[in-house]
C-alpha cells in the first residue's frame, strides 16, 4: 500500500527548488557508439550515479521525478550504448530518477506488455514517482530538450526516430518510448498481458488511452528525434500472427486485462551502480 512506500529522496528543504529550465541543457545531440564501452567506464565518466541507477541534482531539489522503465532481453550492447547516453542526458535535465531493466527469464516469447506492467508496480513499490518513461533499449535521444518529464496527456516522445526518416509511421503510432503519469497509467488499466512476441501492445495501449478519454501529446518533432541502433528480430520476439485479433477486441478486454491480474515472480532485484535490474518469471495470462 502507500504507506509502504518510501521515498528514496529526501525532501532537501535546504535546498532551492530547481530552475525550470535547467542551466545545463543544450540543443541537438552528435550520438556516436565508443567501441565495447563497459559497465565500469560509464560508471567512472558518472560518479553521481548512485547505486541502482538513481540519480538526483546535488544542489537543488528536483522538480521531476522519473522512473525509466526499459524492457530488456539479451540485448546487452543496446543496454550499455543506452545508459552510456541516457545518464548524462538525465543529469544535465536535474531531475531525480532511477533506470530499471525489466527482464524476462524464461523460455517463454518475449512480452513487452508484461515486463512493463511489473516494471510499473515493482518501481512503485520503491518510491512515489511521478512520470513514468516506457523506454525501449535501443533508441537514443538525440535532443537535450527532450526534457523527461511528463504532461498532462500521455506522451509519446520518440516520435521523430532516424529509422522512419524522423517521421511517424502511422497517424496513432505509440511505440519506442512513452511517458505516463502514475494516473494515466492507472486509468487505463495498465498494459496488456496477453501479446507475445513482437507487435500489436503498442497499438493497444494508444487505444486504452483513447477508449478513456486522454489524447497522446508529443513534443516538438525536432526535440523528439531519436536514433534506434541496428538490430533484427530477435529470436525470442517473433512477429505475434494473433496481434490484429487482439486489437480488434481491445475495446472490449482492456477493463480485465490489466495490471490486477498480471502473474509473475519477481525472482530477484539487484542495484547495479548504473541500473536496477529486475529479473521475473512470467505466469501464462490469457
Ligand atoms: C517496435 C516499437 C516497440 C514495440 C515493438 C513491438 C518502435 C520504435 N518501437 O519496436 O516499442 O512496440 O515494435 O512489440 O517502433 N526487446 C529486448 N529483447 C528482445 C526483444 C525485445 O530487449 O529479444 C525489447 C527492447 O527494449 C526493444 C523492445 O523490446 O527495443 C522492442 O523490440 P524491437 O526493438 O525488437 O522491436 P521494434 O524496433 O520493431
Ligand atoms: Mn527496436
Amino acid at each position: 500500500g502507500l504507506d509502504q512506500i518510501q521515498l528514496l529522496s529526501p525532501t532537501k528543504e535546504d535546498l532551492p527548488t530547481c530552475p525550470k529550465t535547467s542551466p545545463f541543457i543544450g540543443g541537438p545531440l552528435k550520438v556516436s557508439f565508443p567501441l565495447d564501452v563497459t559497465l565500469d567506464d560509464i560508471a567512472q565518466k558518472n560518479p553521481l550515479v548512485q547505486l541502482g541507477g538513481h540519480y538526483q541534482p546535488p544542489n537543488c531539489g528536483a522538480l521531476h521525478h522519473t522512473a525509466i522503465i526499459i524492457p530488456y532481453w539479451a540485448r546487452r550492447k543496446h543496454l550499455h550504448q543506452l545508459l552510456y547516453h541516457l545518464h548524462p542526458f538525465l543529469q544535465r535535465q536535474q531531475i531525480h530518477c532511477t533506470i530499471y531493466a525489466v527482464h524476462q527469464m524464461d523460455n517463454y516469447t518475449f512480452n513487452r506488455g508484461k515486463l512493463l506492467n511489473v516494471g510499473f508496480k515493482e518501481d512503485m513499490k520503491e518510491n512515489n514517482w511521478q512520470c513514468l518513461y516506457f523506454h525501449d533499449v535501443d533508441l537514443i535521444p538525440k535532443d537535450d530538450c527532450n526534457i523527461y518529464d511528463c504532461s498532462a496527456f500521455p506522451m509519446h516522445a520518440s516520435v521523430a526516430i532516424d529509422k522512419f526518416q524522423y517521421e511517424l509511421p502511422y497517424e496513432t503510432y505509440f511505440g519506442g518510448v512513452m511517458a505516463l503519469q502514475p494516473t494515466h497509467y492507472l486509468k487505463i488499466n495498465g498494459f496488456p498481458n496477453n501479446y507475445w512476441g513482437w507487435g500489436g501492445e503498442d497499438d493497444d495501449i494508444a487505444s486504452r488511452i483513447f477508449l478513456n478519454k486522454m489524447l497522446i501529446s508529443q513534443p516538438p518533432a525536432v526535440f523528439g528525434r531519436y536514433h534506434m541502433m541496428k538490430h533484427g528480430h530477435d529470436r525470442g520476439n517473433k512477429a505475434n500472427p494473433k496481434r490484429f485479433h487482439l486489437l480488434s477486441k481491445t475495446h472490449l478486454r482492456w477493463r480485465y486485462n490489466r495490471m490486477n491480474n498480471l502473474l509473475y515472480s519477481l525472482l530477484s532485484k539487484e542495484q547495479t551502480p548504473l541500473y536496477t535490474n529486475l529479473t521475473m518469471h512470467f505466469g501464462i495470462d490469457y
